[in-house]
């Protein structure tokens, strides 16, 4: 069974791969964030580090079982074949991976698509592709954690893109705990991060702070 879409998973939403815990357990991290409320896991694996085609599968299954026993959908950016492979709930794609449209016609229903759109051109093209259920945007604020990011947006940029958007918008890229209002006052239906949860001394009150920005009734 896999999960379908609902704008509000957007709320708490977690990006990570082995990359971003490079002294944790990637499992651990995510179990934590799965018991402290997270609406939506990525998986991301990106980097010099990247792990071997058998490995993304291995360890993406293990992360696939965790997410579901939290009826927590479970996405994997980039990877269609890996995708496929895992019967994700979800993938995410941005605009220099495989076409959407590509994306799209490849899984076929079977799972949800999200797409990163960082400029109203962007968002304009995304309106008109069916089957896109979210967008992801940013960076809002500058990031240690993609080094081939797009240049920051900014919560002005964020609230530009929500305004013309017909699809819901996660805002991705540099989001502090102290900044979780901000996002929210644009629209934005929730944020998505790596380092706020990944280097968080306590994920739990860092995911209860997510939630409440969010709007709170997305607790799980
Ligand atoms: N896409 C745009 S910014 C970003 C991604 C994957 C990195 C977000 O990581 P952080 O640590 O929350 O800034
Ligand atoms: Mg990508």
């Amino acid at each position: 069974m896999t999960l379908s879409f609902q704008r509000e998973q957007l709320a708490a939403y977690f990006v990570c791969g082995t990359q971003d815990v490079p002294d944790q357990d990637l499992e651990s991290v995510v179990q934590t964030a799965l018991d402290s409320g997270i609406t939506a896991f990525q998986y991301r694996d990106k980097g010099a580090s990247r792990l071997t085609a058998a490995e993304r599968l291995a360890l993406g299954a293990r992360l696939h079982d965790r997410c579901r026993a939290a009826n927590v959908p479970f996405i994997v950016d980039d990877d269609v074949e890996l995708a496929l492979a895992l019967e994700a709930d979800g993938i995410h794609v941005g605009q220099k991976d495989d076409r959407v449209t590509t994306v799209l016609n490849r899984v076929g229903g079977k799972m949800f698509v999200g797409l990163s759109c960082s400029t109203v051109a962007e968002i304009e093209v995304a309106n008109q592709i069916a089957g896109i259920a979210y967008i992801g945007s940013g960076p809002i604020f500058p990031t240690t954690s993609k080094a081939d990011a797009d240049p920051v947006i900014g919560l002005a940029g964020l609230t530009e893109l929500v305004r013309v958007a017909k699809r819901p918008i996660v805002a991705i890229g540099g989001i502090t705990e102290a900044q979780l209002a901000n996002v929210t006052e644009t629209g934005a239906a929730g944020s998505a991060v790596i380092s706020m949860i990944a280097k968080s001394t306590d994920i739990a009150r860092t995911v209860t702070a997510m939630q409440q920005a969010a709007g709170g009734q997305y607790a799980n």
